[in-house]
């Protein structure tokens, strides 16, 4: 800041030094807290960190030396919850030891993109370990020229990049049931995450093999055990923008999100998004394929079933502050994330009492189609019980419905495609809980 611009006597940044004049040692005891918690959610089994002992002075001793692969500082603990094996609390158990989901810990993350080794996972049958010298995608069915393309062929193709979120249609599958157990943002809208994915468009594929009259769908096929396949519609907006992606924030795809190659398709549910792909073949029909008949459909009160609800409806969450966190009366910088797979966010607002009055928040750049947006909002809290909740518009004038507006039209026996505001209560003594209010 240049120096002759003071900071503003009412702004964030002043309300902020306020409170650590009057309580700086609360507002430190507060931080602490918060670390502790991050590290007992910690679930998945991780390497033993050897015990850190920093020097006292880090300027009196010679700094570590460089790493082929850097890692992050020992003392960053944030970590996925979920997976499988023995207490994962959200596995199939031992029937299916390698269906598995693990969460993103939307809590601890700074800006939009979720760094690679904190990127949600869902895999139906473990992760497979893939030769990308052996690995082929075969493209066939209704199209002029079948061809395989090795991962080499692939990447000297024209390539582009975007950064999009991916979301599973289950993310938040809990909150449909009546009770609100004490949950995290992590255990109830972890099954999310922004990346930068790099590839080739399905559209330079489909030129390349010529597609014949009459095909409309096209089916993708993983090669990992599950054998997951899916029927992709191929309309303007699929050929537009579908991706084979063999990268990811720079580097190429992690095997947990398809390496070598996964089929991204911005702004649809994360099942069809197929990872480890071998085979795209073309057609007339859907092929109605397991996942989208019995799997991935959305069950009505009626007692009928929606199949392929592909698009990711806008929805916000606030992440800080979020269930089982605890707060000091004082300055809070609310942040949070919207999204919507039909586009850009345009607007995200927060309430702190349960949606009866709402204030617009601030979007951080960048706002991109099909991405976490980053909102935020200063506030004071005042020591009072609050109900903390954000709502997000997108391009499409869309507004993200509260629980009962979606319940009304849904039910509850649905388990894919929750978007309802969601709210933290804020007690008195500044726990903060999932509720429903
Ligand atoms: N081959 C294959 N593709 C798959 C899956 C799978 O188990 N096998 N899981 C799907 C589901 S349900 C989701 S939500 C996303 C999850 O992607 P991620 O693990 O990279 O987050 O991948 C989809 N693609
Ligand atoms: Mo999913």
């Amino acid at each position: 800041m240049p120096r002759n611009e003071k900071p503003t006597a009412n702004g964030p940044a002043a309300d902020y030094a306020r409170d650590r004049m009057v309580s700086r040692r609360r507002f430190l005891a507060g931080t602490v807290s918060l670390a502790g918690l991050a590290a007992t959610t910690m679930m998945i089994p991780r390497l033993h960190a050897q015990e850190v002992k920093p020097p006292e002075d880090p300027m009196r001793v010679p700094g570590a030396l460089p790493r082929p692969y850097g890692d992050r500082s020992p003392f960053v603990k944030s970590a996925r919850v979920g997976g499988a094996g023995p207490g994962a609390p959200h596995g199939w158990g031992e029937n299916a030891p390698n269906n598995f989901n693990s969460w993103t810990p939307l809590q601890d993350l700074h800006g939009i993109v979720t760094p690679s080794s904190l990127h949600f996972e869902r895999h139906h049958n473990g992760v497979p370990l893939i030769d990308p010298a052996r690995h082929r995608l075969l493209i066939h069915g209704l199209v002029n020229r079948p061809m395989i393309f090795s991962l080499d062929e692939l990447e000297r193709l024209p390539a582009v990049s975007r950064i999009a979120f991916l979301e599973c249609s289950g993310n938040s599958h809990d909150l449909w049931l009546p009770n609100a157990p004490d949950f995290t943002v992590q255990d109830t809208h972890g099954l999310t995450s922004t990346s930068e994915w790099t590839g080739v468009k399905l559209s330079t594929l489909l030129e390349a093999v010529g597609v014949q009259r009459g095909a409309s769908w096209m089916l993708a096929e993983g090669s990992d055990a599950a054998g997951m396949d899916r029927s992709v519609p191929l309309t303007d907006e699929v050929l537009q923008e579908a991706m084979i992606c063999y990268g990811q924030n720079g580097e190429a795809l992690r095997p947990e999100q398809g390496y070598p190659l996964r089929l991204f398709l911005p702004g649809y549910e994360g099942n069809i998004n197929v990872k480890w792909l071998r085979r795209l073949k073309l057609g007339t029909a859907p092929f109605m394929t397991r996942e989208e008949t019995s799997k991935y459909t959305d069950l009505m009160p009626d007692g009928k079933a929606y199949q392929f609800s592909l698009v990711m409806e806008a929805k916000s969450v606030i992440t800080s502050p979020s269930g089982r966190q605890q707060i000091h009366p004082g300055f809070h910088e609310i942040r949070g994330l919207a999204w919507s797979g039909r586009g850009r966010v345009t607007k995200a607002e927060v309430s702190v009492d349960g949606g009866r009055t709402w204030q617009p928040a601030r979007l951080q750049e960048p706002i991109l189609p099909k991405c976490h947006t980053r909102f935020l909002l200063p506030w004071r809290w005042n020591g009072q019980e609050a109900v903390l909740q954000s709502r997000c518009t997108d391009e499409t004038g869309y507004v993200q419905p509260t629980r009962q507006e979606l319940v009304k039209v849904r039910g509850t026996k649905s388990v894919f495609h929750y978007n309802a505001i969601q709210s933290w209560g804020v007690e008195r003594d500044g726990r903060v809980r999932h509720i429903y209010a």
